[in-house]
């Protein structure tokens, strides 16, 4: 039946009379309205819900738990994945995060007297008390503290060629420490890598800054005599415009997405909370956090369904980050493969790798443990050369082996 002639109905002109009733104005002429108040009364006539966004898709995984997401990647079907995260990816390095009650840094700002605990990563409250910020940046300077299970476990994903990026939150650069590849992180907060000029905006050696920071006020004060005005390492303070390469990544990264993982995160700062909803319909996606967040029910956009009936790809494992991607890794048969990168440990920050392929040829087992003991070869090498030219020289050749 077309649209008129529908809306001629005895039922239909009865529901269209029973809204001008209650006050609502009705335009027959107006074919979306009329389409819409079709389909309401279409869908309460089958005893199902209206609204389209409501209609539950399959199950997308066979379960929803950490071996439901296991099997998927097992099947080969997570191959461009993204990870999310955010400050609770570090406190098993001593890094504490934001929120958490008690432990959190919000909670332990009392000795530096703020006006709210947020005050701390304010440019307002930065122009006039310096102190506290910088105080706080010489604490979590990297360098401090070493990367988590979890940050391995990235790699890991890097190492297998399943990680499409890695967006953080984190100002620890501890993604980059465990080996993950510079351009798969995305510092969405910045970090301490580089520095500018508060006013200005001119680059400052952040090297400069790191030495000044190191020595307190006196230090920070001669910094800002140098350069005129106050100098900030590039971390995202409330207020400030994300990098510009979060915005154009994102565009890119997310609407390709087949698995997204997030963990440590409150998901209560935008924009990057939002960026959960931004993965297409069929993506399933584990939540690794102490607490369940990002619930659509509470307002996030495209939020989790998670403990919900038309929950039909969201998985939350309760507990520590580290915990559950050691479950994860268990499930997937890749423990030994973790347990070898942690052996392993940190990598020199300039030694940064492309992506490497997936394998564990002793040529890139070698090259990794090299990657791990950086400064112990070096000094090797210097001692070779000084003893030995011949020594010196096999060694070098050695070097450029393992560097390729
Ligand atoms: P947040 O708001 O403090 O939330 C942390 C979340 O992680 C909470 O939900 C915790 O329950 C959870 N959590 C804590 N520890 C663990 C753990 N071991 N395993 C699993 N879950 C855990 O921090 P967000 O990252 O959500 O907030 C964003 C802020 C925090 C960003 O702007 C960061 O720059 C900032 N931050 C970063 C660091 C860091 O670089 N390490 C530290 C502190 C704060």
């Amino acid at each position: 039946m077309p649209l008129p002639s529908l809306l001629q109905a005895p039922e239909v002109r009865q529901l269209i009379q029973l809204l001008r009733d209650k006050g609502l104005t009705v335009d027959e002429d107006d074919p979306e309205q009329m389409a819409g108040l079709l389909q309401t009364r279409l869908a309460k006539s089958l005893g199902i819900s209206a609204d389209i966004s409501d209609m539950v898709p399959d199950k997308v995984i066979p379960n929803l738990d950490i071996a439901g997401i296991a099997q998927y990647i097992q099947e080969g079907k997570a191959k461009r994945v993204i990870v999310m995260v955010g400050a609770g990816l570090s406190t098993a390095a001593g890094i504490p995060d934001f929120r958490t009650p008690g432990t959190g840094l919000y909670d332990n700002l009392q000795k530096y007297n703020l006006p709210d605990p947020q005050a701390i990563f304010s440019i307002d409250h930065f122009r006039k008390h310096p102190g506290a910020f910088y105080e706080l940046a010489r604490d979590l300077w990297p360098g401090n503290y070493a990367p988590t299970t979890a940050h391995f476990f990235l790699r890991l994903l890097e190492e297998k060629g399943l990680l499409l990026r890695c967006y953080t939150q984190n100002i620890d650069s501890l993604e980059e420490l465990a080996g993950v590849s510079r351009e798969l992180v995305v510092a969405a907060h910045g970090n301490f890598s580089s520095a500018h000029g508060i006013d200005t905006g001119v680059a400052v050696p952040v090297q400069e800054l790191q030495n000044a920071v190191q020595r307190g006020e006196e230090g920070w004060a001669a910094l800002r005599s140098k350069w005129g005005e106050l100098v900030k390492p590039d971390i995202v303070f409330f207020g400030e415009a994300l990098p510009e390469r979060f915005r154009r990544l994102l565009r890119q990264d997310f609407t390709q997405c087949d698995l997204l993982i997030v963990m440590g995160t409150s998901l209560v700062v935008a924009p990057f909370c939002e960026c959960i909803g931004f993965v297409g319909d069929s993506c399933p996606r584990l939540l690794v956090n102490r607490e369940l967040v990002g619930l659509e029910s509470r307002g996030a956009y495209r939020g989790f369904r998670i403990g919900e009936e038309r929950n039909y790809r969201d998985v939350f494992y309760e507990g520590d980050c580290d915990v559950g991607l050691e479950a994860l890794c268990k499930d997937l048969g890749w423990a030994e493969d973790l347990a070898q990168l942690k052996a392993i440990g940190p990598v020199a920050p300039h030694r940064q790798k492309s992506s490497r392929a997936v394998g564990s040829s002793g040529g890139k087992l070698l090259g990794a443990w090299f990657n791990g003991h950086w400064g112990a070869m070096h000094l090797a090498l210097a001692v070779a050369a000084v003893i030995s030219p011949i020594a010196g020289g096999i060694a070098l050749r050695c070097w450029h082996a393992l560097s390729k």
